[in-house]
């Protein structure tokens, strides 16, 4: 028997003392959200009010890392606790049948009695084509995408139009005579969406998720509710465009002559300005879309804290909110994920635990450490198999540190990134064949100048690189040991 059943059991028998109730989590993932939108972050035009009040009451992470900069491996890493090449999950696959019986997160918390349940999006689905169907639009399992039976007491999907919308649209991307009509896809659209925000998936995921959190049980719950903006299309109530307009005003991110020179071929993202034929009017609106589905989103995470609130249940509960991975908005020219800069394989990462002093933590965290984290943090046992480590102690002391660097991969370009405090260290291929890029994050913090053949950083090249093969060889050392990742 758990102990809080026993305590709860025990104290009932006691009045009028107080039972020491199990903590509940909130775990709540945008999709596509690099940290460098949201205010909090200090972005000083996208204003993100909810997610803002989140981090003045929780831990706000400013080095927590994706563990693979795109939704599927990155998603199956931090639910399996496992990092990608470990499982060899590189794609967008379930982790399950590499895993077998081994739990999950949310499963390792429905084993010992909560109640779990995700809505939308938290394994991989595809967006839009998936949405738009009401699950995945490529890995059926029955429309719940990459999704995982095991995990979940009860799994609600949430369609929703997505660029298919009424309202005002314009495909930016491949579109440079401006006859090509809005479309589906992974593509870069902007939809100035007419009618309220329930005629979105993302409305339909808030609504129902303030019915779970004000529904009444007596088990404490692992809620996962996945956001679907603002990754693309960039569909939102046209109203969220609005502190945007005219898109002419917009900033374009700093950018230099010859910037493509020194990077590798994989590190030239595989969608840029060039290959999207976006001209800067497209690109300033491309931004603007990008932030009216971050407001969007924000609000809704402020109808779901509400809901939180209002069941009572916000003093009882620990809140996480992150993204899968990154995004470009168009620094070096780059556009949305895959690259291991850090616009792209750094997340936004706020932890609300109650009773524990809000603030702002700089140690290097990776995705995997929740798994770990929060289950300590509810006794809830983590399986021997878990590969992240436990933050917990970063919340009561901001200083503390568990590892000296991030580990993230690109696998559609066979890259890897070792991010110290100091250095990005970018390596393409095992054997580095593909090239590698360095950069001195204290002197050089966007990324400008690759210092991998200059010769006074050598040693540190040296250095990474054997850090690389050493963290692959450590990650590969588990008892899944396939030898094919
Ligand atoms: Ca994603």
């Amino acid at each position: 028997m758990r102990h809080w059943m026993l305590l709860t059991i025990l104290f009932a028998l006691c009045k009028p003392v107080a039972a020491e109730e199990p903590m509940n989590v909130l775990f709540i993932i945008s999709d596509d959200l690099t940290s460098t939108a949201l205010s909090c972050y200090g972005n000083e035009v996208c204003q993100t009010p909810n997610i803002d009040a989140l981090a003045a009451d929780g831990m706000r992470f400013t080095q927590a890392y994706c563990q693979a900069t795109y939704c599927g491996p990155s998603r199956a890493s931090f639910l399996s606790g496992y990092y990608p090449h470990a499982t060899g999950v590189l794609g967008y696959k379930s982790p399950r049948p590499q895993i077998g019986d081994r739990q999950t997160w949310p499963q390792s918390f429905k084993d010992e009695g909560y109640y779990t349940a995700r809505v939308s999006k938290i394994y991989h689905m595809g967006v839009p084509g998936g949405i738009e169907s009401g699950g995945d639009g490529r890995d059926h399992d029955g429309g719940n995408g990459a999704d995982d039976a095991l995990s979940w007491n009860e799994r609600f999907n949430s369609p929703g139009p997505e660029w298919k919308a009424k309202g005002t649209g314009e495909t930016l991307e491949g579109n440079p005579n401006g006859l090509r009509p809005v479309v589906g896809g992974n593509t870069f659209v902007a939809v100035e969406a007419d009618g309220d925000d329930e005629v979105h998936s993302d409305g339909k995921t808030s609504a129902k998720a303030a019915e779970l959190l004000l529904a009444k049980r007596n088990r404490p719950f692992w809620l996962g509710i996945g956001f679907v903006r603002p990754h693309v299309p960039f569909v939102s109530p046209a109203n969220y465009f609005e502190p945007f307009k005219p898109f002419s005003k917009l900033e374009l991110p700093e950018r230099i002559d010859g910037d493509w020179d020194d990077i590798p071929k994989p590190g030239i993202n595989y969608k840029t300005s060039v290959n999207m034929k976006m001209d800067s009017r497209r690109q300033r609106k491309a931004i603007g879309g990008y932030y009216a589905s971050v407001a969007f989103m924000d609000s809704q995470v402020g109808k779901v804290m509400t809901a939180l609130r209002e069941s009572g249940q916000d003093e009882n509960t620990i809140v996480v909110f992150t993204s899968d991975h990154g995004y470009h908005l168009g620094e070096h020219d780059f556009w949305a994920k895959v690259s291991l800069r850090d616009e792209s394989s750094q997340v936004p990462l706020i932890i609300k635990v109650p009773g524990k002093a809000p603030g702002v933590c700089d140690s290097l965290v990776e995705m995997l450490d929740l798994y770990p984290t929060i289950g300590n943090l509810c006794d809830v046992p983590v399986p021997e198999h878990v590969q992240g480590k436990d933050i917990s102690k970063m919340l009561d002391d901001p200083t503390h540190t568990v590892r000296e660097y991030a580990f993230s991969v690109a696998p559609m370009r066979k890259g890897f990134l070792i991010r110290t405090d100091r250095w990005a260290y970018i390596q393409y291929k095992e054997d580095a064949s593909g090239g590698i890029e360095l950069f001195d994050m204290e002197t050089d913090p966007k990324q400008f100048t690759n210092l991998a053949t200059s010769p006074d950083h050598q040693d540190v090249v040296a250095q990474m690189k054997q850090r690389l093969t050493a963290k692959l060889t450590e990650v590969r050392s588990n008892e899944l040991a396939t030898s094919s990742n």
